[in-house]
């Protein structure tokens, strides 16, 4: 992969976050603009506008630390990349950031700016060169069982127009790394946060309540086991294809992912990924949902046109033969 340098001293890397499809758009224009390379998160919605499409990176923390940026345009949430988190400690990085939020993100005060979404278009742009960097890529085929590669399976079965929840675990990173321009028209939500797993069903209900085409919720078992109760509201609303996706792993596996945690012995990493080996068919039944049980990627299309709830459970083999081969660089 090429670095994505720059031929002057404007921003050599943009990252985008949690962008309302509305500012999206206001955003999508400055973007086209400057030109430089854009890591985008799904929730950015930055890939309804096809001028973007060249210029959105894939590949994930791979692609980020390819780039070698030193002047950094993040634009809305704060992203969810390790890359980020570890910017805290290179504050030769420039980081400038427009959002909604008045936080920066950072808790390092040098090389540090935060201004208001709104001034986004008062920036005054150099003229640059980018090299756009090469596609790069996970081997989702090699693996089609394993959990990112369901993602990618997911987001192929979106139908035009959907609106699309991810939760607050191991989906919205999955989901970032297996992002690809998706059908037409469909726009990215989702929770995040050290409360997130709270009430993610009934916020999923609260944000496509009057949306009549389809509605996808993506979240893992725990946090779906957290509000149980959520589905009570659904015969009120007038939302019907509603798709509850339960990424069902045996637990909190995104714990099984953080660095210093892994070498735990086995049993008190069971204790904090909270094992289970519960079904969510009762759930289904309980509040007289649909339901099935995907276990290969065309049992995710025709579609009951009333409430679903899929339950996936993915190889869990496949799944660390997949990180393997990443190189566990989210780590
Ligand atoms: C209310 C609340 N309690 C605890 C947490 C900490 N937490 C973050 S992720 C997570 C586990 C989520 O498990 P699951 O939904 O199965 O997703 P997975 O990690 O398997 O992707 C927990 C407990 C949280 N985010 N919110």
């Amino acid at each position: 992969m090429k670095a994505c340098v720059t031929t002057d001293t404007s921003f050599d890397l943009v990252l985008a976050a949690g962008l309302h499809p509305d500012d999206s758009a206001r955003v999508a224009s400055v973007l086209v603009k400057l030109g430089a390379p854009i890591v985008a998160e799904a929730t950015a919605n930055l890939h309804l506008f096809p001028e973007l499409h060249p210029l959105l990176v894939q590949g994930g923390e791979q692609a980020l630390k390819a780039c070698q940026a030193t002047n950094i345009l993040r634009i809305g949430a704060v992203p969810s990349w390790r890359f980020w988190r570890d910017l805290e400690n290179r504050p030769e990085v420039a980081v400038t950031s427009y959002s909604r939020a008045p936080f920066p993100g950072l808790a390092r005060k040098e090389n540090v700016t935060t201004h208001p979404l709104e001034a986004l278009s008062d920036l005054k742009l150099t003229s640059s060169t980018f090299s756009q960097p090469n596609a790069i890529s996970p081997d989702f085929e090699a693996f089609p069982l394993s959990e990112p590669a369901w993602m990618r399976h997911l987001l192929k079965a979106l139908p035009a127009g959907s609106r699309v929840f991810l939760g607050n675990s191991l989906p919205i990173r999955e989901w970032n790394l297996a992002m690809q321009v998706p059908a037409e028209n469909v726009h990215f939500y989702a929770n995040r946060g050290a409360n997130g797993i709270d009430g993610l069903i009934s916020t999923f209900l609260g944000v496509v309540a009057s949306h009549t085409g389809e509605s996808w919720l993506i979240l893992g078992d725990l946090s779906a086991l957290y509000d149980l109760a959520a589905p009570w509201i659904i015969e009120q609303m007038e939302s019907r294809k509603l798709r509850i996706v339960i990424i069902n792993n045996g637990g909190g596996k995104i714990f099984s992912r953080v660095a210093s945690l892994r070498d735990l012995p086995d049993k008190a990493r069971e204790v904090i990924e909270n094992r289970h080996a519960m079904s969510f068919e009762p759930f289904a039944q309980l509040w007289g949902m649909h339901y099935r049980i995907a276990s290969a990627p065309s049992e995710l299309t025709e579609l009951p046109a009333e409430p679903v709830i899929i339950e996936i459970r993915p190889d869990a083999a496949q799944t660390e033969s997949f990180w393997a081969a990443w190189q566990g660089v989210t780590r």
